[in-house]
């Protein structure tokens, strides 16, 4: 064993593309502190430890989706008593997003429960995209896949960033959804990325997929062309009435790995703590910051389903020492060198 106070061997603090399955399995499979010292070395490398970049979430055209993701609420194919309605109108939309940055938010994610969006619904959400961007805030959008023509309107509407995720592994994907395919997903992410907008694209854990899915999904994610400049890392909400619903939560230490192998693998990539902090104790939440993760999503919602109180975050933060991270740090380090 080397002295406990040797440089760690074979990290690598500038991003890469070539990693391969076997070195991502490695890392799953470190002892707990080593895995730590080298996400903690590779983040420091790159990032203020104390930042945390804050989000908020809105769904913007809620419940009645075609597509049969086995996790979510929003699917037609199940019955959670959600209620669907309508996409929302602009000034709704904005209404809510001065509120989000009033309590401290510096982007603003608006989802749409859309297979892909019609061009006539693109209309509204470029204008939310230009209203949500004159408040100064940073703009997100997930509306399923997208023509590279619709990702450049996007683009010329001022959108920051697209979050299509990946979800699972290539290998796993046909047990969670049948209505797309993992293929389906890397093409949008390409137009999306050649259109210039940043991409933020993750997936979830919890989903009942072995531990070689996480390290098939982190591969997929840190060999894509370029890094998605953000990558949330969701733990499965499990909602009642979904093919997933009654899936047993993903064990905290697990997750906390899932997000130290995301961040040594895609060392300038914001690394997003989403969904899940709900049910996630102060303590594991602090592992994961102490994983690399810096990004979260504030507000007592994130789409359909709950997050932390906003003032258990405050508390959270001030436990921590935790600062938000000012807009213009943001993508500093997510910049490809
Ligand atoms: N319909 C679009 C799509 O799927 O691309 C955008 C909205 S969809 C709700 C955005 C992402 O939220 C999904 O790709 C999935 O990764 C995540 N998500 C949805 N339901 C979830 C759940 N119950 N738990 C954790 N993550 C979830
Ligand atoms: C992402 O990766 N997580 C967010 C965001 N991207 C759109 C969504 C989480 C949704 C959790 C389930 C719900 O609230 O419906
Ligand atoms: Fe529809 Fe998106 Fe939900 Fe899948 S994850 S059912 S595409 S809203």
């Amino acid at each position: 064993m080397r002295a406990m106070n040797a440089p760690a061997p074979d990290l690598h603090l500038a991003p890469r593309s070539d990693w391969t399955r076997a070195q991502i399995a490695a890392l799953f499979a470190l002892p707990f502190p080593e895995l730590m010292y080298r996400a903690q070395t590779v983040h420091r490398a790159h990032f203020d430890p104390r930042e945390v970049q804050v989000s908020t979430l809105l769904s913007i055209k809620t419940g009645g989706c075609p597509e049969d993701c086995g996790y979510c609420s929003q699917s037609a194919s199940h019955e959670t008593g959600l209620k669907a309605s309508k996409l929302m109108a602009v000034e709704a939309v904005l209404a809510d997003a001065r509120k989000a940055k009033e309590a401290g938010a510096t982007r603003f994610c608006m989802g749409a429960a859309w297979r892909s969006p019609k061009d006539r619904d693109l209309d509204s959400v470029c204008a939310m995209v230009e209203g949500v961007k004159a408040l100064g805030m940073e703009t997100c959008v997930t509306l399923g896949m997208l023509t590279g023509p619709q990702a450049l309107r996007l683009k010329q509407s001022g959108l920051d960033y697209y979050n299509h995720n990946i979800d699972t592994s290539p290998e796993y994907y046909g047990e969670v959804i049948t209505t797309r395919t993992f293929q389906d997903r890397l093409d949008t992410l390409e137009q999306v990325r050649n259109a210039g907008i940043n991409v933020c694209c993750g997936g979830i854990v919890g989903m009942g997929e072995a531990e070689n899915d996480r390290v098939g999904m982190i591969h997929a994610l840190a060999t894509l062309p370029a890094h998605p400049e953000s990558v949330p890392i969701n733990a499965l909400m499990a909602v009642k009435g979904t093919k997933l619903g009654e899936s047993k939560p993903i064990d905290g230490i697990d997750f906390v790995r899932t997000i130290a192998v995301a961040r040594i693998t895609m060392p300038r990539s914001m690394v997003r703590l989403s969904a899940g902090r709900e049910s996630m104790s102060a303590e594991t939440q602090a592992l994961c910051f102490l994983a690399g993760a810096n990004s979260i999503f504030h507000g007592e919602k994130l789409l359909t389903t709950g997050n932390p109180a906003a003032e258990a975050d405050r508390q959270l933060f001030t436990r921590l020492g935790l600062v938000p991270m000012p807009l213009e740090t943001e993508g500093t380090a997510a910049t490809h060198a």
